[in-house]
């Protein structure tokens, strides 16, 4: 039986501690609370649950349900949120106990992302991601008698009410796959033509809140939106980055990481994360003000391994050093010679890392001498396509290029069979 209907919507808040944590308490607690308190509900609570194997039944032990019952029953709670994946049995269980609506990291992430989608895709994307996340859930009334009542778990992206009858839903996931599949191939034709056009891309890629949009908006002067809400950006923004009068170079921003990205939230992500794949460079934003950036740049390192893109030449941009002292920021230069120091918010090292980026991207091209006889003029047009010429000269019957060009851009001349010489 469900009680306790008030408008207002107020947490307790269980943070299980597995044998396998390596996180401490404390940096987990804060993340969580950020967590519930960028969807607008208001804790009351935040409680330890310390757990070694767990319980099929209930994910943590009986006893401790009892008592978090109790601690429930005591309090002005309309909503227990846990920091880790529930199945649905155990959700349901824990729902019934605890006599209020029970909701899991998963979904916790899942009510954030449908506040913050804007984008076309990412409001597929997170529609896609609830609806997986429910489907499986629909056998019992257990969960959809609480989804009922509104509140968090109950809106899908753009305020609308979330499906909850089984067909529909399935009908709708397939739907939406093929909205997804179109906006790829859509972007597929835009990446081949940039791709003729010798664009390079650069992404920004980070944590959740380390400041990419911010450093976004300073590196393109654009407007996006920058918050201290957790997973303010979801889909994909590109601007045209300017950095060298003879690169073409964009720059995209994406949805940021978090430590533990739930599995749907990847897979239905997959399109935006699979984009990093064609970058020629990764920006990785890191809040080095945040005492425990290293955990958090680490657990962005993984996700990278995870999407394959782990060797791509990457920048680490070190942000918000506006946040500390000269004696700190000359410490942290110390231990990271390779990383740039910037604070995108005061616009302070923005050239910096545009001459870095620059030459990142040189690194990745060679100078080399073309030439081209009189029956490969064809490839003429390939090389103003695709490469940066310095210097042309017409002999009687050849034309001599000098050309900065990437590196596999290069394979398709020699494929050609034409004659090139390092510069
Ligand atoms: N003081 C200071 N604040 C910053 C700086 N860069 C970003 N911020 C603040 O940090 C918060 C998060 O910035 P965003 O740019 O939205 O972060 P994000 O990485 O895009 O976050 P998501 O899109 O949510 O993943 C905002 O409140 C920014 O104003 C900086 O260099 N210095
Ligand atoms: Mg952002």
């Amino acid at each position: 039986m469900l009680h306790k209907t008030t408008n207002k919507e107020i947490a307790i808040l269980v943070l299980v501690i597995e044998n396998t944590e390596e996180w401490p308490f404390e940096q987990l607690a804060e993340e969580f609370r950020s967590l519930v308190i960028s969807t607008g509900l208001e804790v009351e609570d935040i409680i330890r649950v310390k757990l070694r194997i767990p319980n099929p039944a209930f994910f943590i032990g009986k006893g401790k349900v009892q008592e978090l019952k109790e601690f429930v029953l005591a309090s002005q709670a309309n909503v227990v949120i846990f920091n880790s994946n529930l199945n649905y049995t155990q959700q349901k269980n824990l729902e019934e106990v605890f006599g209020i609506k029970t909701v899991d990291r998963t979904q916790l992430i899942l009510d954030i992302f449908a506040k913050h989608a804007h984008t076309s895709e990412g409001i597929l994307q997170v529609e896609l991601a609830q609806l997986n996340y429910m489907l499986p859930r629909l056998r019992g009334k257990g969960i959809m008698l609480s989804r009922l009542g509104g509140g968090i778990g109950t809106l899908g992206p753009g305020e609308k009410k979330l499906e909850v009858d089984r067909r529909v839903i399935s009908d709708r996931i397939t739907r939406l796959n093929k909205e997804l599949e179109q906006i790829k191939l859509h972007r597929g034709v835009m990446r081949k033509k940039r791709e003729k056009e010798g664009v390079h891309i650069c992404s920004l890629v980070g944590y959740t809140n380390a400041g990419k949009t911010t450093l976004f908006n300073s590196l393109t002067e654009s407007d996006q939106i920058e918050s201290s809400e957790m997973f303010t950006t979801l889909g994909t923004v590109t601007r045209s980055l300017s950095i060298h009068k003879n690169i073409k170079a964009i720059l995209a921003d994406t949805v940021g990481f978090i430590y533990k990205l739930p599995i749907n939230l990847v897979q239905s992500f997959k399109a935006t994360l699979e984009e990093l794949q064609f970058a020629d460079i990764l920006l990785h934003v890191i809040d080095v003000s945040n005492e425990n950036f290293f955990k958090l740049k680490k657990s962005v390192e993984l996700i990278l391994h995870d999407i394959g893109v782990e060797s791509k030449p990457t920048i680490n941009v070190f942000n918000q050093i506006d946040k500390l002292s000269e004696q700190d920021i000359n410490a942290f230069r110390k231990d990271y010679p390779e990383a740039i120091f910037v604070s995108a918010y005061k616009k302070t090292g923005i050239e910096e890392l545009k001459l870095l980026i620059h030459n990142t991207l040189n690194a990745d091209m060679l100078d080399v001498i073309v030439r081209l006889g009189f029956n490969q003029m064809g490839l003429t047009n390939y090389l103003h396509k695709n490469c940066e010429i310095l210097k042309t000269t017409y002999q009687e019957n050849e034309s001599v290029y000098w050309i900065k060009i990437k590196k596999a851009k290069l394979e398709y001349l020699k494929k050609k069979g034409i004659s090139i010489k390092n510069l």
